[in-house]
């Protein structure tokens, strides 16, 4: 008897339980129907997709005992999956929901933002009157103040004139771009949310932990008050991300450690004569599981751990990234992004590991999602050759299919290719930059393209930056890193040429990475781009820039951030 959760076998789960230990809850896992009947209280933590989310469901006969066991009046708390499923189907598939609430999931319309809704935004309490009078109990732990984390392309539009009884299970709306949707949703035993409180810091273990404190007897809610229709504000309230990023990998003694690089040359200089003993040995910056925690309690809003030697051999079984990612997501709720070596591999015995393989070991050790570099590049190259036609079983596809899209992130590395804009004629010339003369001395009153690199920039491939992002978009991917070897480690600030550039030819989010050299360049990437996060690894490793100051600045230049 007791608290149990539900793992449909795809998708971070381990993020909720890791959330509910540090709060010193005890839980167990559905093995198979008949453990519906011991749960007294049950969480269902679904990320990924809702077509694969009921396939497992249905194939493993947990389908109808899940709906019996909500019916039945017992406490069900669903998170993103866990809530679309009550509703009656999805836009994502052809599959039907439990249809617990009468109506259906819809996509976002991506013609005035990217898709899919990725970040930190408010949650808004419906009934706010109630809440008001009834206090804490009523708002289900949800503080209007604070931010949560969404990571999702499709939700339930809010619509209280045309599914007048299905928003009456409304209990908090959120507003992206010029949408309203329902975020979370409360009526008799079910309380469920769009966002994951899992992986929204402070405010999210809050939130568990007054839904899990209250006895098992007080989970019934009355059905909410008469809705208005509401209607959009001018603006949203989803944040601008910062993410912290650690690249990882074994020194020479064979630890693995935080590193970092000079327009990507991880090892100390042998001309720093402070050094010399140390010349030539790759920079030690500190344990990434100990600077992951420090991030966390520094108000990163997401971090990220790219393994950036796994070009060389990186066989599943005996990957000490796992360990890593495994560690760190036990002390830090909010997403981590896993990146390095997410391709088919071999282990050492002759057995083949699909990408696909790889990365669900990795959402099982607790990423939310997986970074993709060289493999995203090879695999645009195949799609371009054949005919912009892909069979789905790449990388990219099967991730996205079994994950969801949002969990797909590729990472790319290009590099400036300059040329003579009054003689070049080459297949790039519409993608040419005329740009500030910010480049080498040399390279002055040059224009330049943007071309792909794969194994951390060890080799250059006929590929621009616009036809990697544009096929990977079409592949599946849900969001874009943005590196720069030209401007990683310089401090000159991100290379919003470029930035620009990828934002404007996709419709999925982008992360500006690389360059950061003072809290100034995250407002300027801000202001003079759209992008949806900004990456920094140099500055926050030698302690040069805090976060704090960051997001200080951001709110300063009146740019929406969250207080961690
Ligand atoms: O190709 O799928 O195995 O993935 C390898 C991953 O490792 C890719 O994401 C690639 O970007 C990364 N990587 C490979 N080599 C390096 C290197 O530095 N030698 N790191 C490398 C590149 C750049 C960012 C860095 C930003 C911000 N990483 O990670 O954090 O540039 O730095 P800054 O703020 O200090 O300027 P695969």
């Amino acid at each position: 008897m007791g608290l149990y959760l539900l793992d449909y076998g795809a998708g971070n789960v381990q993020s909720l339980a890791n959330s509910l230990t540090s709060l010193g809850y005890n839980f167990q896992w559905i093995k198979d129907p008949s453990d519906f009947a011991k749960a007294t209280s049950l969480i269902f933590p679904g990320v990924g997709a809702f077509e694969t989310a009921i396939g497992h469901l249905v194939s493993r006969g947990l389908f109808q005992p899940l709906k019996d066991y909500i019916l039945s009046g017992k406490p069900y708390f669903g998170i993103c999956i866990g809530m679309q499923v009550l509703f009656e189907s999805s836009a994502e598939a052809s599959s039907r929901g439990l249809g617990v609430i009468p109506c259906p999931i819809d996509r976002f319309d991506d013609s005035d933002k990217a898709v899919p809704h990725m970040g930190w935004n408010a949650a808004e309490l419906v009934n706010v009157i109630a809440a008001k009078e009834e206090g804490e109990a009523s708002a289900e732990g949800v503080d209007s103040s604070s931010y949560y984390y969404f990571v999702h392309s499709f939700c339930a539009k809010y619509d209280s004139e045309k599914y007048p009884e299905a928003m009456s299970w409304a209990h908090t709306t959120t507003q992206y771009g010029q949408e309203i949707f329902v975020s979370s949703v409360r009526k008799g035993n079910v309380f469920a949310t769009q966002f994951h409180p899992e992986k929204s810091g402070k405010a999210g273990l809050a939130l568990l932990d007054s839904w899990l404190r209250k006895p098992e007897s007080a989970h019934t809610h009355a059905p909410g008050a008469p809705l208005a229709k509401l209607t959009p504000a001018p603006k949203d309230k989803l944040t601008k991300r910062i993410v912290a990023c650690m690249d990882v990998r074994a020194n020479d003694q064979g630890d693995l450690v935080v590193t970092k690089g000079d327009q990507y040359d991880v090892r100390e200089k042998s001309s720093s004569s402070a050094k010399t003993e140390t010349a030539g040995a790759v920079r030690n910056l500190g344990k990434p599981v100990a600077l992951a925690a420090r991030y966390y309690e520094a108000g990163a809003d997401e971090l990220c751990l790219l393994n950036i030697t796994s070009f060389r051999h990186s066989p599943l079984h005996d990957q000490p990234m796992l360990a890593v990612v495994r560690a760190a997501a036990e002390c830090v709720f909010v997403p981590l992004t896993i990146g390095g070596g997410i391709k088919d591999t071999v282990d050492p015995d002759g057995t083949k590991r699909s990408a696909l393989e790889v990365a669900g070991a990795y959402f099982r050790a607790g990423a939310d999602k997986v970074s993709i570099g060289s493999e995203a590049v090879y695999a645009v190259e195949r799609f371009r050759e054949a005919g912009f036609k892909s069979d789905g079983t790449g990388a990219i596809e099967s991730i996205a299919h079994a994950y969801g899209r949002q969990a797909v992130v590729v990472s790319i590395d290009p590099r400036r290719v300059y040329v003579d804009p009054s003689t070049y004629d080459g297949p790039y010339k519409a993608e040419l930059i005329h740009g500030k003369p910010d480049g080498p001395e040399n390279e002055r009153g040059k224009a330049w393209w943007y071309q792909c690199t794969v194994s951390g920039g060890r080799e250059s491939r006929p590929l621009s930056v616009v036809q990697l992002a544009q096929g990977v978009e079409a592949l599946g991917a849900g969001e874009i890193l943005v590196n720069s070897i030209d401007r990683d480690g310089t401090g000159l600030g991100f290379d919003l040429d470029l930035v620009n550039l990828i934002k404007k030819s996709v419709k999925i989010p982008v992360v500006a990475s690389s360059g950061a050299g003072s809290a100034q360049h995250f407002v300027d990437a801000f202001t003079q781009t759209n992008v949806e996060a900004a990456l920094a690894a140099g500055i926050f490793h030698r302690e040069e820039v805090r976060i704090s100051e960051v997001k200080d600045l951001m709110k300063a230049a009146s740019i929406n951030v969250r207080d961690s």
